[in-house]
């Protein structure tokens, strides 16, 4: 009876065994058009990329000017998708690029503000959804060209930005509203593909001349970019959700390799281009698609688990889901400085970077919100950014205090939540060698590089181990620690030591 119940045990475990086997082999389906890699890229323009911690995001076009107001009806539509908001008809939003002369405009003062602010990145809008084009495209007349403004904002924008040593990424929305040949929608009809494919809107040659069908006039416009604006970083896509787009797998996939080929190291985040099963972001395998998941808009993951190991940008809004200029910001909540260094930190500690998008107003002013938030980030990351950049996830598991980063071996930890009896509990990890602990090194506060001190201050009960062989060590936080209500960083490093050896383990707890 027992040999039985063993044998059937055994088979029973076989085929279990198989039959995950089976699962995995079957899983894997072949893709031409899926991830071209898996893993994170390890070259020099990634790597600075991972480094880089705080972007600056910036959404401008015309919808500037009526920032979400026309003829005394406000929208609480996302101010940038105007044209679509129902107070304004199609034809005067076309218009309104005639008025669009932003004097106050001046690109050194953003991107004077922007590295004040800390970031080491910019992203800018050269077209939304919109179709108009902050670049004197000449493949249409919807351009700033075409504006009483008439000079080129995206090249001064990225002269400004690089002058500053900020990395800048063109923002370039696929959905183009103004273009004939643009088909929107998932659905389209075989008619509505025919048009996308081979649209003529112009009445001879010399007027098709660089116009193609829309695919054509879209890749004509990236490599029109890429030369025009040799210093750029990389592309960021957006509204490559749109449907004739998703189905354009293999075309999409050349152009972004003719892309990557004529500007070695472009970064191209995961929403340019879907697989030929029309997943996005990640391909039918679950494998990333291309370079970053930018799956993270206006909302943080929770844990490092949620990122799948992937590197990862968030972008956020300052008013809740606001990215171009809009009059009126009582009709959300409008995030805090606080608030917004609490996610820059957040994002940092689950290895991302994080992006604050900024509307400037149609004459190009930053307003003054946006300008008294970018001061206040700019003076805490003066004081603690060595806890942001290039500082990615800590050995130390999420405490209730706030979030920690480590770069080598120096762990920030970033403090949110001030404890009402100022000690702040730190838990320590376990080390992977039973005869070895980790104790704390070295503590100070990194707003004055002076070393904090241990509950007990030299004499004994500074330093605790629980059943399960956690440390915990308690820092006083002097009053002085906490200005005005600001996140405050103390930087420890850890160190093993044989928890036999006493005399290093009575020096290190006490
Ligand atoms: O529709 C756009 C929106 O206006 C804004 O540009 C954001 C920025 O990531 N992207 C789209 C929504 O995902």
């Amino acid at each position: 009876m027992k040999t039985k119940i063993i044998l059937i045990a055994f088979l029973s475990a076989c085929w279990i065994w198989q039959g995950t086997a089976q699962t995995d082999e079957k899983e894997r389906i072949p893709l031409k058009h899926g991830a071209h890699y898996t893993g994170k890229r390890t070259d020099a323009d990634m790597k600075r990329w991972r480094e880089y911690g705080l972007g600056q995001f910036i959404h401008w076009g015309v919808y500037a000017i009526p920032g979400g107001q026309w003829k005394g009806k406000t929208s609480t539509y996302a101010a940038e998708w105007f044209r679509s908001s129902g107070l304004i008809t199609k034809n005067e939003y076309d218009n309104l690029y005639k008025e669009f002369n932003p004097v106050a405009f001046n690109a050194e003062q953003w991107a004077k503000q922007a590295k004040q602010m800390g970031a080491r990145y910019m992203i800018f809008t050269t077209k939304h959804h919109d179709g108009f084009c902050l670049w004197p495209s000449k493949y249409t007349g919807y351009t700033i060209a075409n504006t009483p403004y008439k000079k080129d904002i995206v090249k001064e924008l990225v002269d400004a930005y690089t002058a500053e040593g900020i990395d800048v990424y063109l923002y370039f929305s696929i959905i183009d509203w103004n273009h004939p040949g643009y088909q929107a929608g998932k659905g389209i009809t075989s008619e509505d593909r025919k048009n996308w494919e081979n649209y003529n809107p112009f009445r001879n040659e010399k007027e098709k001349a660089g116009y193609e069908t829309f695919k054509e006039f879209t890749r004509n416009q990236l490599i029109e970019l890429l030369t025009n604006y040799p210093k750029v970083k990389g592309l960021w896509f957006d509204g490559s959700w749109d449907g004739a787009w998703m189905k354009e797998a293999a075309w999409v996939d050349v152009l972004g390799e003719e892309l990557r080929a004529m500007h070695p190291g472009l970064i191209i985040g995961s929403r340019f281009r879907a697989d030929e099963n029309g997943n996005r972001h990640v391909d039918t395998n679950g494998d990333l698609i291309d370079d970053y998941d930018q799956r993270f808009e206006r909302s943080l993951p929770s844990t490092l688990t949620e990122t799948e190991g992937n590197d990862w940008d968030c972008v956020m809004t300052i008013p809740e889901n606001q990215w171009g200029y809009h009059r009126d910001w009582s009709l959300s909540y409008v995030k805090t400085p606080y608030d917004l260094i609490e996610m820059l930190v957040k994002a940092n500690s689950l290895d991302g970077n994080f992006v604050i998008n900024f509307g400037p107003d149609g004459k190009g002013n930053i307003r003054k919100e946006e300008t008294e938030i970018a001061r206040e980030i700019g003076n805490w990351m003066t004081v603690n950014r060595d806890a942001i950049y290039g500082a990615h996830h800590s050995a130390l598991e999420k405490q209730d205090w706030g979030y920690s980063t480590q770069k080598g071996d120096t762990i920030y930890l970033s403090v949110f939540n001030k404890p009402m009896n100022n000690l702040l509990r730190v838990k320590i990890p376990r080390s992977k060698n039973k005869d070895m602990i980790f104790v704390i090194e070295k503590v100070e506060f990194l707003s004055t590089r002076e070393p904090a001190l241990v509950k007990g201050d030299g004499k004994a009960n500074t330093y605790y181990r629980d059943k399960s062989g956690f440390s915990y060590y308690d820092i006083i936080l002097p009053e002085k620690v906490q200005k005005a209500g600001q996140p405050f960083v103390i930087v420890i490093r850890l160190k093993e030591i044989n928890k036999n050896n006493q005399e290093a383990y009575q020096q290190a707890i006490t």
